[in-house]
């Protein structure tokens, strides 16, 4: 018989034994056909069941999942009736959001328009993202940017969405018109200011706008450390009010439409504390009780709420400089001894307490009174107020006092919180009683040539120097001349009128007619500036207000004069093309420029020469009190109303 041939169990062929015994001893090499069909059948089953458990294995996936390169496109995924599977059958229940239509019981026509809304979303998505990879970076990153754009401007209108404060008397806005003035050559003075103005303004307009000062000759905008790296429009605030007073109404509406489109507080900028408040709170206040504008107001609560922080200090003395963003403050380097600087933490209660009385926060008004009272438990070396207090343990820094910088507005600001308080701040007029007592013991001399001059007394000893930033004082001594104590009220409106006597020396003894940025009384030097250094004008307000103060109380004709030859000073020898701009040295004919038109020219200089040239009513000293930037606040005539927080003060 022969041998049916066995499938090989190996590749290796079995080797054929040579006969023997017992045929059945040997092994076969081949299987049988019988056996070789069982095999197959087994093998055909074996597939049969992997195939059919790749297809019956049960669908978990709710989505589909497209990966488009760009984005995921995530489509919901709906099984077909004909697939005969329903999430959910298994008794799990179907995911929330997803579509089963057994569960659901989505009717046939249902699921029909929804597939195709399916298939429309699905095709829309797919050309969307052909087209994104059509264009160019450039595109997408415009289209990005533009988004962004979008999300910025809802968010800063979300932001600038009226808060409503509480309402509160307006206080009585009085004398903010006037007629021409009836003498021709006056109000031909005064149309030559406001057209100086202009100049500034529109120069600004045109080649600054936004930013915080102007750069005249290089016609461009401006800025300085005070401001941090931001860009506020300091101009554009300081200048409304000066605006708004000239009857520039047209130029103001520009202002305030800047304000409400882009002024904007939640910027990472290390500013001022001082120069943001007498600027941005006292033009923003000014401006909203002169024109009514709520945008104004809500302006200045924002901004103050951003200075808050400012206070957070061992002894509530705040920094010199707050972080807008952070809140994270901290003092100028150059302060001795860390410390913060009695003009700049001493000239924030008459915005402070405006805040308070528009708000009924009584935060604010609780801060400043908390220095005041600090201020007063402190001793003082001979009376006198140093210019440096260290915020951390509550010390003062070097003894340095002055009425001129790093001091001055200090004083004015007493003077001023009683006179804004309709008078009742009692404190506050004894406060400056005394300091200014204190000033005229030890700072005031007479030179050898006749001239009154405040100088500055450092460690017990007197320098005789006066800066131009001192030469406001004569304005203050006139202004609170009324109800000095001891009957002394001539005798300050004379020390008004010597100073401001001195300070026009001190300009006329120059080539350009414009004042040094200080001089001297020493060595037979007489109202002159010795130092390179010392010789600059930039444009400063102090001489004019004074004068601008003394013809209020005298009516002395000289003080107008004094101011028109200031006046025309500044449009000979610091005019330009683009605007205003300082000069280097007073005494040399040949005017070189700093490039810098200072926004306090626009606030105060070309103000309180508009004034001088106006009668009393217009803006009248009984109803208005001008902060140190010359901004107008009303006077608070509370009567019986309690200031919140005027409660014993805490922090
Ligand atoms: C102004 O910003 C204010 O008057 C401040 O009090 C000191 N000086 C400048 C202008 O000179």
């Amino acid at each position: 018989m022969t041998t049916p041939a066995l499938l090989p169990l190996s590749g290796r062929r079995i080797p054929t034994l040579s006969p023997g015994a017992s045929s059945f001893t040997h092994h076969r090499a081949t299987l049988r056909l019988s056996e070789k069909f069982i095999l197959l059948l087994i093998l055909s089953a074996f597939i049969t069941l992997c195939f059919g458990a790749f297809f019956f294995l049960p669908d978990n996936s709710k989505h589909k999942r497209f990966d488009l390169g760009l984005e995921d496109v995530l489509i919901p995924h709906i099984d077909s009736p004909k697939e005969g599977k329903h999430q959910g059958d298994d008794g799990v229940p179907a995911e929330r959001g997803s579509v089963s239509t057994a569960s659901s019981g989505i009717c046939q026509e249902e699921q029909e328009s929804l597939r195709d809304k399916i298939r429309a979303d699905h095709e829309r998505a797919l050309q969307e993202a052909k087209e994104k990879l059509r264009k160019s970076r450039e595109e997408l990153q415009a289209e990005i940017q533009t988004e962004k754009n979008k999300v910025m401007e809802d968010l800063k209108k979300t932001n600038a969405g009226p808060k409503p404060l509480p309402p509160v008397p307006m206080p009585r806005v009085v004398g903010i018109n006037d007629g021409e003035p009836p003498e021709p050559d006056v109000k031909e003075k005064r149309d030559k200011i406001r057209e100086m103005m202009k100049h500034a303004w529109d120069s600004y307009r045109q080649y600054g706008w936004g930013y915080n000062e102007l750069k005249p000759l290089a016609k461009k905008g401006h800025s300085t450390n005070i401001f941090g790296n931001s860009q506020l429009g300091a101009t554009i605030v300081d200048a409304l009010d000066t605006l708004y007073i000239m009857g520039l109404h047209e130029e103001f509406k520009d202002g305030q439409e800047w304000i409400e489109q882009n002024l904007d507080f939640s910027v990472n900028a290390e500013v001022s504390v001082f120069e943001v408040n007498i600027r941005f709170i006292g033009g923003l206040l000014a401006a909203y009780y002169l024109s009514g504008q709520e945008v104004f107001k809500l302006k200045a609560v924002q901004l103050a709420e951003k200075l808050l922080p400012a206070f957070n200090t061992p002894t509530g003395i705040p920094w010199a400089m707050v972080n807008l963003k952070s809140g994270v403050g901290r003092n100028w380097g150059w302060a001795s001894a860390g410390s913060s600087i009695l003009a700049e933490f001493g000239t924030l209660h008459m915005e402070f307490v405006h805040l308070t009385y528009l708000t009924g926060n009584p935060a604010y008004y609780q801060k400043v009174m908390h220095i005041r009272k600090l201020l007063a438990k402190m001793d003082r070396p001979n009376g006198l107020y140093p210019n440096y207090l260290n915020p951390r343990t509550g010390r003062w820094g070097q003894h340095h006092t002055s009425v001129g910088g790093l001091g001055d507005s200090f004083y004015e600001y007493l003077l001023k919180a009683w006179l804004m308080s309709d008078k009742t701040d009692t404190e506050a007029r004894k406060t400056y009683d005394d300091a200014i007592e204190a000033i005229e013991r030890h700072l005031i001399r007479k030179s050898n040539g006749g001239l009154t001059f405040i100088g500055e007394w450092k460690n017990g000893h007197l320098e005789r120097k006066m800066g131009h930033l001192a030469c406001f004082a004569g304005g203050m001594f006139a202004l609170g001349a009324d109800g000095s104590p001891d009957d002394k009220a001539g005798h300050y409106l004379q020390l008004g009128a010597e100073i401001a006597h001195t300070c026009h020396e001190s300009y006329d003894r120059t080539v350009l007619k414009l004042g040094p940025e200080a001089f001297k009384f020493d060595s037979g030097l007489e109202a002159v500036a010795v130092r390179q250094n010392e010789k600059y004008y930039i444009l400063r307000p102090e001489v004019i207000e004074t004068y601008w103060y003394m013809w209020r109380f005298t009516h002395d004709p000289k003080y107008r004069q004094w101011g028109w030859e200031a006046a025309q000073a500044i449009d000979k020898y610091c005019r330009v093309s683009g605007g205003f701009s300082g000069v280097k040295d007073v005494y040399s004919s040949t005017p070189t420029y700093d490039d810098v038109q200072q926004s306090f020219f626009l606030a105060e200089t070309l103000k309180y020469l508009y004034l001088l040239f106006s009668s009393d009513d217009l803006m009248p000293l009984e109803s208005w009190v001008f902060n140190t930037e010359a901004h107008p606040l009303p006077v608070l005539h509370l009567g019986n109303i309690t200031l919140p927080g005027s409660e014993p003060a805490q922090r």
